[in-house]
């Protein structure tokens, strides 16, 4: 697989499959995990410490709350990692954009926008350093791109 999608909690579920539907529309190969940080940390620490071996090329992490998954992953691996922050219930997300956008200096988890607008934007970007060697993703990257431009453009026009 070229991506692994982790998720610190099923909660999360309703907020990455966006990124597991675009994931699949661009032609990204990928497998899913759930890996909760506080309640796995034996089991989080051995997916980070092998997922290189296992022939990942990006890992996508999206977590809530106190939200140590996306660091304490890229703390274990050199691979690229996208962090995710779930719009929690408790402060609308904030705590998880917080606590994953903060890291210090040495380990870096590029981070994505709250919600939905992130868990896509994950997607883009993995698909994006994916394509860098895969020529498909990059055709899809640029259709997605082509579709995007054409929506906005007619809805431009309907509006006049
Ligand atoms: C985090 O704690 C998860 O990523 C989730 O967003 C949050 C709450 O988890 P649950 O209590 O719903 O399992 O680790």
């Amino acid at each position: 697989m070229q991506v692994a999608l982790v998720m610190g909690s099923i909660s999360d579920w309703p907020q990455v499959q966006a990124t597991a539907d675009l994931l699949t529309e661009l032609h990204v190969s990928f497998d899913k995990h759930v890996i909760s940080a506080h309640r796995m940390p034996q089991t989080l620490q051995h997916f980070g410490e092998t997922a290189k071996a296992e022939q990942y090329q990006v890992i996508i992490a999206a977590a809530g709350g106190a939200a140590h998954l996306p660091g304490m992953l890229a703390a274990n691996t050199t691979l690229p990692v996208i962090g995710v922050p779930i719009q929690s219930k408790a402060l609308n997300g904030m705590d998880s954009l917080l606590s994953i956008v903060q890291m210090p200096a040495g380990v870096p988890v590029a981070t994505v926008a709250i919600g939905s607008a992130g868990a896509k934007n994950a997607a883009l970007l993995a698909a994006e350093i994916i394509a860098l060697q895969d020529l498909d993703v990059a055709t899809q990257l640029d259709a997605f791109r082509q579709q995007q431009t054409a929506e906005a453009t007619k809805s431009n026009e309907q509006l006049q």
